[in-house]
């Protein structure tokens, strides 16, 4: 990964004198990003190649289609661009075919759905407030709108997915498409189990491995492909790439795929994504990610054992990847005060549903938070107590309202987080 780079005095001089209101934003932007400790899992700090290989003139190219049978002339290097992206994400991922077209990852999940299903088809996935995802067949969702959607979860007693549960309501229900992965998930997920139930109930299998895609391609987590037919995921999160997706699957269901991304569902990609795609993917395939992949994971465990030992209740128990999610009733505070504090507190987390949580998603129990943004810092296990233990403070501030608390953990923060240069981002 590359370094920080040093900017001159104005980061984005063509910016700043067209648009200084917008520059200004900009800036603050950078300097909210590099002062705080940004917990939410599915963020990440990309480096300065693939900041700039989004930032270039590729984006003035339109190129509908897939690389040699464009809509479009002139197609000579974006060509290129496109089957680097996808070559790399085969190997660095062991498949047969990717797409690197989809827009982001709902688009993506979309397309499996027009590739696999008709309108009013049964589908399975991961209930929302169990840690699944909308598209993966929730109610409000156009795919729990157009699709019917069956949900499974997780235990009450353990956290931990079901596979009689799961198996039983795939039988009876016998959906089409069943996706496995989601938002929430603490622990690995066994791409074999779910396989071997998609093939009992005639099911295609969808690993959505958005989370920890570069977990995956980094060796800290099992990977679906010997195991689904299809595999979505962005590119944004463990990846560390732009924000973008990919599908990847089998050659067999490769012209499906493709004909449902375009022209099923999407027109013109977004060829500097795809670049900016490209690059993070050779990132990704370097010695050094392995090693990232790896510290992301300890630092999870190394801050899930931090907060058992202050007291906290974690979904399941603990972690097995890069995420935590937390159930605060113990502590008397709800996840969307606790968030809001912790925010004033500059420590960046989500309030997240917990599973079976009596309270409401936009106000409920818990919060998640994740180590891929702090771990793209540098930060090791060595500094997991100390992020522990503002997370302790904050809630306990959270709690009494104290003020002056958040703002003493917010000078803490911002000194260790000085030490540690972000990627990508300007440096004083
Ligand atoms: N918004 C993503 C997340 O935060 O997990 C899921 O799409």
């Amino acid at each position: 990964m590359s370094q920080p780079v040093s900017h001159p005095a104005v980061s984005h001089p063509a910016l700043s004198a067209t648009d200084p209101e917008l520059a200004a934003l900009v800036a603050a932007e950078e300097r909210l990003q590099s002062e705080t400790l940004r917990l939410i899992p599915s963020e990440n700090y990309v480096s300065q190649a693939v900041l700039e290989a989004s930032g270039t003139v590729l984006q003035n190219k339109y190129s509908e289609g897939y690389p040699g049978r464009r809509y479009y002339e002139g197609q000579q290097n974006i060509d290129q661009v496109e089957t680097l992206a996808v070559e790399r994400a085969k190997a660095l991922f062991g498949v047969e075919h990717a797409n690197v077209q989809p827009y982001s990852g709902s688009p993506a999940n979309l397309a499996v759905y027009l590739a696999f299903a008709e309108p009013g088809d049964t589908v399975m996935g991961m209930a929302l407030p169990m840690g699944g995802h909308l598209t993966h067949g929730w109610g409000v969702s156009a795919t729990g709108r157009w699709f019917r959607g069956v949900q499974y979860g997780v235990r009450h007693d353990t956290g931990l997915i079901d596979f009689d549960e799961v198996r039983e309501l795939a039988l009876k229900e016998r959906p089409k498409i069943i996706f496995c992965g989601g938002t929430a998930l603490p622990r690995t997920i066994d791409f074999a189990a779910f396989a071997e139930i998609a093939r009992e109930a005639g099911a295609v299998l969808v690993a959505d491995v958005a989370h920890i895609a570069g977990l995956i391609a980094g060796g800290a987590h099992p990977s679906p492909a010997p195991y689904a037919d299809v595999i979505s995921t962005t590119t944004h999160k463990t990846l560390r790439g732009p924000r973008g997706a990919m599908l990847m699957s089998r050659e067999q269901h490769a012209k499906a795929i493709d004909k449902a991304v375009f022209p099923g569902l999407q027109g013109g990609p977004h060829n500097q994504t795809t670049a900016a795609i490209a690059v993070a993917l050779r990132e990704a395939a370097q010695p050094s990610f392995r090693d990232y992949a790896r510290s992301v994971v300890a630092n999870a465990q190394a801050l899930a054992e931090q907060l058992l030992a202050r007291g906290f209740d974690l979904v399941s128990g603990g972690t097995d990847n890069h995420l935590i999610l937390m159930d605060l009733t113990p502590k008397d505070v709800p996840g969307k005060v606790a968030a809001k504090a912790l925010d004033r507190a500059g420590i960046v987390v989500n309030y997240n549903t917990v599973p079976y949580d009596p309270r409401k998603p936009f106000d409920p129990s818990g919060i998640r938070i994740g180590t891929p943004s702090l771990t793209s810092r540098g930060l090791g296990t060595e500094h997991m107590a100390a992020v522990a233990d503002w997370i302790d403070r904050g809630v306990g501030a959270a709690r009494t309202g104290d003020e002056d608390a958040l703002a003493a953990i917010r000078d803490e923060v911002a000194e260790l987080m000085a030490a540690f240069p972000a990627p990508g981002l300007p440096t004083e």
